[in-house]
């Protein structure tokens, strides 16, 4: 070859690459995939900043003060608004540790993970003399011990073998005993507070709520399977059974009641603060344990709260008696709602006021406790945002559901946000006005637990292939076993996919949608549940939420309105948007 045409090829060469290079970039695929890579090292970036100032300052306590660079013992503080009865000897149980565990093997740090656990194994101990709040402590503490445990004896996490001797598990039971005397009452629901040492203290208070009575039954189901000890399920069971023979004729349920009369204090309910956790373990109990009868109340209960409760995008409170509207109010714990209708394939109203919570983070920069709806305006005393998870876990449900690649921005607008807002030297501070930005000292587990969590889930999932799993309110991930189901349904026990996924595919409706619409044919036993509410439902003509025109969507379940097709190519009832 002359010198002549050999420069000729170098440069036909270099201009292949080149093009090649620049298809490569404009490829939206690629574009894609180079978003994911950085959004999860900045938010790996998040987590480990949080974990180190914690592991620094802080621990073996409970939580970080992030301003002051010290530790707060916490445990015995949640939920004790008044802080009352707080203990004297009390030097904190490493609750943000344990919390961070199920974190850590996400992001795949399997060697902290491990150091973690064995000095969990070694120092731990639930013989404190410290009154704690039996729902926090059961989702943050049993919750991310009873995780760590499955995932520690999951081959995949590589755990160095035969160093493991599910010492988490028997922490998780000796916690378990601790909370039985709790559900030592007449009506089976448990007393809100329990001493750890000392069981129920005299003159304990009879007042509980909704979600602190109603939502044990994951971790402490859980927690029954392991061991082969059926009480502590049995407990949760029993209570979650009483709570739903409390509800009334519309299928509602009050805020608070008393656990020794069995009757109601606040009559007013919503999905947010104080019953939030209630609905969501109902259909994750039954996606857990396959028992119909968490699927039934959950169908029921889920039908009242579209009906009495949402007002387009949004849900308001309303009377448990009566149905009518009581305080109409947004407030941060709600934005949960959207990742459980995800589960049950009501993807369109998920997708509708997940946008609403969504525009609320972007006019104020993160979401406030509490805004009123009625008046447009923040409420006068809670104005503050404590880093909580709730709507970067719907971001990752509804990214799970849809693949619209317009959640990633979401979770990239709110990773933005918290770094711009929150990330101080020590740590992530709480902010204690929204529309000031004014600062708490407070760094709360769940960042970790759940807030980085989920953001981190939506640029890298890698942990959920091959698995499925539930995750607990307060993101400890649980794997759906079949070896746990009363009756589990076949469609999934085929699934090598995430639950989510796999229910997705294969339904060409929403599984609520099965559950609630005369037309479609079924089992004599849903045939009754189908005549109760919502006959206009239609389901999609497409099977993966994905369409061309508006002829490819169907009637929404809850409104009876017709879906339309975005640009983006999704369906829904896009008038709220
Ligand atoms: C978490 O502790 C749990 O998600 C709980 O159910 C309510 N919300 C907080 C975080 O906001």
């Amino acid at each position: 070859m002359s010198i002549r045409h050999w420069r000729t090829w170098v440069l036909i060469i270099f201009l292949i690459s080149t093009a090649l290079l620049k298809l490569s970039l404009s490829d939206p695929d690629s574009h894609l995939c180079r978003k994911k890579l950085l959004m999860r090292e900045k938010v790996r970036r998040m987590f480990y900043h949080a974990y180190d100032n914690y592991m620094k300052y802080a621990f073996p306590h409970d939580e970080l003060k992030p301003l002051t660079k010290s530790f707060t013992d916490s445990l015995s503080e949640l939920g004790n608004l008044r802080l009352e009865h707080l203990p004297q000897n009390y030097k904190g149980s490493a609750l943000t540790l344990i919390e961070s565990l199920s974190s850590l093997l996400i992001l795949g740090n399997n060697t902290e993970f491990e150091r973690a656990v064995s000095w969990l194994s070694e120092n731990l101990t639930f013989d404190v003399d410290a009154r704690v709040n039996l729902f926090e402590c059961n989702i943050r503490v049993l919750g991310g011990l009873v995780s760590a445990h499955m995932l520690a004896i999951d081959s995949r996490n590589r755990f160095t073998p035969g160093t493991y001797k599910n010492e988490l598990l028997t922490l998780a039971e000796d916690l378990g005993q601790r909370f039985l005397p709790a559900f030592s009452t007449p009506t089976g629901l448990p007393y809100a507070w329990i001493n750890l040492k000392y069981g129920v203290m005299a003159n304990e208070t009879t007042e509980t709520s909704t979600s602190g009575s109603g939502s044990l039954i994951l971790e402490m189901g859980a927690l029954s399977k392991l061991t082969g000890n059926p009480q502590y399920e049995a407990a949760a069971f029993r209570a979650l059974r009483k709570l739903w023979s409390l509800r009334s004729s519309l299928n509602l349920l009050g805020t608070t009641l008393d656990v020794v009369t069995g009757k109601w204090i606040e009559h007013s309910s919503g999905i947010g603060a104080g019953v939030d956790s209630f609905y969501e373990y109902l259909v994750k109990a039954y996606i857990l344990f396959g028992k119909e009868e968490y699927w039934r109340m959950f169908q029921s209960a889920y039908v009242a709260v579209q009906k009495y409760f949402r007002h387009g995008p949004w849900y308001h409170e309303a009377d448990m008696r009566t149905g009518h509207a009581t305080y109409w109010q947004l407030t941060s714990l709600q934005a949960f709602w959207p990742g459980v209708q995800v589960l049950v394939g009501d993807i369109a109203a998920a997708n509708s006021s997940h946008r609403e919570f969504f525009k609320v983070w972007e006019r104020f920069g993160v979401l406030p406790e509490r805004y009123l709806l009625d008046h447009q305006m923040l409420h006068p005393t809670e104005k503050y945002y404590p880093l909580r998870p709730e709507l970067a876990e719907s971001t990752f449900y509804l990214y799970q559901a849809t693949k619209d690649p317009w959640y990633l921005e979401v979770g990239e607008s709110i990773t933005d946000s918290l770094n711009l807002h929150t990330k101080v030297k020590g740590g992530f501070a709480s902010v204690r006005d929204v529309s000031t930005m004014v600062l708490e000292d407070h760094q709360h587990s769940f960042f970790l637990a759940e807030t980085c969590k989920y953001l981190y889930l939506l640029y890298d999932d890698s942990f959920l292939v091959d698995r499925n799993y539930i995750f607990t309110t307060e993101g400890h991930p649980l794997p759906v076993l079949s070896a746990w189901h009363d009756k589990f349904p076949e469609e999934y026990t085929l699934a090598n996919n995430t639950f989510i996924q796999r229910a997705s595919k294969v339904r060409r409706a929403s599984a609520m949608s099965l559950q609630v619409c005369p037309a479609m044919t079924a089992s004599t036993s849903r045939q009754a549940y189908q005549k109760l509410e919502s006959a206009c439902h239609v389901a999609d003509a497409r099977i993966d939420y994905r369409c061309l025109t508006d002829e490819d969507c169907g009637v929404d379940a809850t409104s009876c309105r017709r879906r339309s097709c975005s640009i983006a190519g999704f369906c829904g009832l896009w008038l709220f948007v």
